[in-house]
């Protein structure tokens, strides 16, 4: 049996501080290294080892592999949709070179698994709008949304020819309390619980009727996590898979927080993020990820608003 080590690139973001908690439950808190660009999240701090790191520079990560005899590593460094439109050069350069810079060590160092994230933003306006199916049309007009397929490509390469066994998800919009999110075009779904509950009112920058593939934070998590245990025989997709839990729009979001907050007041000034969110699907169809490896969401919209609530009441 393998001891693992494992390393988080880019621990401080939204994913990365409850995926490193979720990791030091299973494999013990000295095994998982965190690593982030940033300080270290306040959720981290006195939890476990963590050290400074770029995944741009390629030297410095290979000594912090070797050095920290890493057996597994989790790449979360990138720049999302909305901000990527805003530096394209930036995010093309960090996404793709910081992948890349990953998978050849990777290849050096015999890394047991790789976990990398897509998104359900390779889809572009010609795939299916509904129940978008694992393999369609894939054409991406965000840059984000073309580093992340270009991204999924690069993984099925390092896997077929060097045998790296790097696996994927095509994460919705992420819905979570803990840590905030870091400028994508779904993050009005968590900036809206906390204006509910600080200002009882919020305005959004998408249109109400913006239907948008969302998962609640535990079970993007759980995903994660059952993916990489998965036994490799039952892994048929090295590019990456489709997984969904729930399509909301910002009306029916506004709703559900009005059961608990009946005040609460939405107004819509949609900016250039629409036109992001309009190019991507209104639900995915994970039929494949479900056969393969047994994936099943267990949050909905009412019960993620009723948790949501809950948790930032308390905090
Ligand atoms: P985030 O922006 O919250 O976190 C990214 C982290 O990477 C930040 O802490 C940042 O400081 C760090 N980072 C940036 N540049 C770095 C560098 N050069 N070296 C080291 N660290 C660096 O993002 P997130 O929401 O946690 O997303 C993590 C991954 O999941 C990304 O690949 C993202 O595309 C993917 N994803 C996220 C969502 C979502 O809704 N959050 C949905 C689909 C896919
Ligand atoms: C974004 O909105 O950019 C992310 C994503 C869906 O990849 N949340």
């Amino acid at each position: 049996m393998i001891r693992e080590r494992i390393l988080v690139i880019g621990a401080s973001g939204q994913i990365g501080v409850e995926l490193t908690l979720a990791l030091r439950k299973i494999y013990g808190n000295n095994n998982v290294v965190a690593s982030d660009l940033r300080e270290e999240n306040d959720l981290l701090k006195g939890t476990g080892p963590y050290v400074s790191l770029d995944v741009m520079n390629k030297e410095m990560l290979h000594v912090q592999v070797i050095r920290q005899n890493i057996t597994q590593i989790y790449l979360l460094a990138a720049i999302l949709s909305a901000t990527g439109e805003k530096n394209p050069n930036l995010a093309w350069h960090l996404n793709m070179q910081g992948l890349l810079n990953v998978l050849d060590i990777a290849r050096e160092e015999k890394i047991y698994k790789v976990y990398w994230p897509s998104s359900i933003a390779v889809f572009g306006p010609t795939s299916p709008k509904q129940n978008c199916p694992q393999q369609t049309i894939i054409e991406p007009t965000t840059v984000y949304g073309i580093s992340k397929y270009a991204g999924e490509f690069w993984c099925n390469y390092y896997f077929q020819r060097f045998h790296v066994d790097v696996r994927s998800l095509r994460y919705p919009g992420l819905i979570s309390y803990k840590s905030a999110p870091g400028g994508g075009t779904t993050d009005y779904a968590v900036e809206i619980y906390h204006e509910a509950l600080e200002e009882k009112k919020y305005e959004c920058f998408l249109r109400e009727d913006t239907y948008l593939p969302m998962m609640y934070m535990p079970d993007a998590i759980k995903a994660t996590i059952e993916l990489m245990e998965a036994p490799a025989a039952q892994i048929s997709v090295r590019t990456s898979y489709n997984i969904s839990a729930m399509s909301f729009s910002p009306k029916e979001i506004a709703a559900a927080i009005k059961n608990y907050i009946p005040e609460f007041d939405i107004s819509y000034e949609p900016d250039y993020r629409q036109t992001i969110a309009d190019s991507w699907p209104q639900s995915i169809d994970d039929s494949v990820a479900r056969k393969d490896w047994g994936w099943a969401h267990e949050y909905d919209l009412q019960r993620m608003t009723k948790d949501m609530l809950e948790n930032l009441r308390n905090k």
